[in-house]
C-alpha cells in the first residue's frame, strides 16, 4: 500500500515528505495506522549522524500511538481496532532477558531492530526500486506502520493519541528512571539535568514518589516555568554559578544528591551528575545517550566511596505490561501529559519540529495524521 512518510534520505538534511510503499504484516506481524507521533531530541541525534546505529534511508519516529488496522498470520493478542503504542523495546516474556526478572531490554528482535528490518531480516518500506530501513523497529513518522505484536502495547481506546503517544518514549523514560531503574524513596534529595522532554518527567515522577529537594540543571533559563509546575524545587543555571557546579549542588543538597538524573546526552555532564552524588551512597542515572566515539570518565575514587553510575533505557519498563498502566494514569489525572505538547504539526510541517528543539523552544512536538 501507499503510505505518506518523512523520509530520512541522508544524514544532517531535513526529512523529506513521501508517498513510500509498505508491505503488509507477515507472521507475527501486525499493520497500524498512526495517530500522533512526538519528535524525541533521539530521533534529532539519530538523524544528526551521530548515531553509530544509524541507518539511511530511514523513517525514523518512536514515540507514537495508533489503531490496529491488519493482523499477520499467528498474531493471537491483538484485534483490528485495538489502540496501540508502538515499543522500541519490545517485550516477548520468552527471552533470556524478559524471563530474568532483572532487565526490561528483550532482546527477542534486537538484532534485527537494530540493523533496521525486521525479524525476518527483511523492510516492509520502499521508495520505488529503493529499500526504506525501519527505525528502532518503530518508524512512527508514516502513517502505516508494520510492527511486531510483541512491541506492541494495547492501551484502553478513550485514551487520546496525540498525548499518550509521549508514553512510548519521554513519560515513560522519565518515570520509569525515577520508579524502576532509581526507586527514588519519598524524601529524597534529587537533581536533574536537562529539563526537556525526559528531564521533566523525572521531575514529575520525583514529586510522584514524595522527594524532597527536586534540584533542575538547565543552561536554558526559558525551561524553569514547566519545571516549577511540575515539582522542580530549586532551578540551577550553570552559567550563573560563580566556580564549580559540583559543590554548588553538593552544598545545596546538603551533602549531595541521593539521586541524580542525566537527561542531556553530555559525556561532561555525566561526570557533574555523579559527582554531585551524596558520598557513600548517591546513585546516578545515566538517560541521555551520548554520540559516536563519546565516553564518560571519573576518578575510580568516586565509585570507591560509594557513589553509584546506572543507566536506564525506556525507563527500566517493561512495554506490553507497564505501558498500559502509564497510560491509566494520565486518565486517571496521577500523572501529567498536556503542558508537555507544546506544539502540533501535521506531518508535511515535521522538521518544524526539529528546529524548534534545537532552538530551545519546544519541549515535546506532536504530529498528527
Ligand atoms: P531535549 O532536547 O528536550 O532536552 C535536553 C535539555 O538539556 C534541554 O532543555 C537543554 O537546554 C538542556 N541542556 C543541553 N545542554 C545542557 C548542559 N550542558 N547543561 C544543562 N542543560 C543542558 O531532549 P530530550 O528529548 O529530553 O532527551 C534528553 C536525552 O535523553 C537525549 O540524549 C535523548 O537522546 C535521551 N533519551 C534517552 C532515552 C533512554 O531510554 N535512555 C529515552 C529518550 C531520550
Ligand atoms: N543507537 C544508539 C543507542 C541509542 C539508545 O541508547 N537508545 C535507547 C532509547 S533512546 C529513546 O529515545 C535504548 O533504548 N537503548 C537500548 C537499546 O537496546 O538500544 C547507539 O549509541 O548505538
Ligand atoms: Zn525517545
Amino acid at each position: 500500500m501507499d503510505v505518506k512518510a518523512a523520509v530520512a534520505f541522508e544524514p544532517g538534511k531535513p526529512l523529506s515528505i513521501e508517498t513510500v510503499q509498505l508491505e503488509g504484516p507477515k507472521a507475527g506481524e501486525v499493520l497500524v495506522e498512526i495517530k500522533a507521533t512526538g519528535v524525541c531530541h533521539t530521533d534529532a541525534y539519530t538523524l544528526s549522524g551521530d548515531d553509530p546505529e544509524g541507518l539511511f534511508p530511514s523513517i525514523l519516529g518512536h514515540e507514537g500511538a495508533g489503531v490496529v488496522v491488519e493482523l499477520g498470520p499467528e498474531v493471537r493478542t491483538l484485534s483490528v481496532g485495538d489502540h496501540v503504542i508502538p515499543l522500541y523495546i519490545p517485550e516477548c516474556r520468552s527471552c533470556e532477558y524478559c524471563l530474568s526478572g532483572k532487565t526490561n531490554l528483550c532482546q527477542a528482535i534486537r538484532g534485527t531492530q537494530g540493523r533496521g528490518l525486521m525479524p525476518d531480516g527483511t523492510s516492509r518500506f520502499s521508495y520505488g526500486n529503493e529499500m526504506l530501513h525501519h527505525y528502532m523497529g518503530t518508524s512512527t513518522f508514516a502513517n502505516y506502520v508494520v510492527v511486531p505484536e510483541i512491541a506492541l502495547a494495547k492501551i484502553r481506546k478513550d485514551a487520546p493519541f496525540e498525548k499518550v503517544c509521549l508514553i512510548g518514549c519521554g513519560v515513560t523514560t522519565g518515570i520509569g528512571a525515577v520508579i524502576n531503574t532509581a526507586k527514588v524513596e519519598p524524601g529524597a534529595n534529587v537533581v536533574v539535568f536537562g529539563l526537556g522532554g525526559i528531564g521533566l518527567n523525572v521531575i514529575q515522577a520525583a514529586r510522584l514518589v514524595g522527594a524532597n529537594r527536586i534540584v533542575g540543571v538547565d543552561l536554558n533559563p526559558e525551561k524553569r516555568p514547566l519545571a516549577e509546575q511540575l515539582g522542580m524545587t530549586d532551578f540551577v543555571n550553570p552559567q550563573e554559578v560563580a566556580g564549580d557546579l559540583v559543590p554548588y549542588l553538593v552544598e545545596l543538597t546538603q551533602g549531595g544528591a541521593d539521586y541524580s538524573f542525566e537527561c542531556i546526552g553530555n559525556v561532561e555532564v555525566m561526570r557533574q551528575a555523579l559527582e554531585c552524588c551524596h558520598k557513600g551512597w548517591g546513585e546516578s542515572i545515566i538517560i541521555g545517550v551520548a554520540g559516536a566515539g563519546q565516553e564518560i570518565r571519573t576518578r575510580p575514587f568516586q565509585l570507591v566511596t560509594g557513589r553509584v553510575w546506572k543507566g536506564s533505557a525506556f525507563g527500566g519498563a517493561k512495554g506490553r505490561t507497564d505501558v498500559p498502566k502509564l497510560v491509566d494514569w494520565y486518565m486517571n489525572g496521577k500523572i501529567e501529559i498536556d503542558p508537555l505538547v507544546t506544539h502540533s504539526f501535521p506531518l508535511n510541517e515535521i522538521n518544524q519540529a526539529f528546529d524548534l528543539m534545537h532552538r530551545g523552544e519546544s519541549i515535546r512536538s506532536v504530529v498528527t495524521f
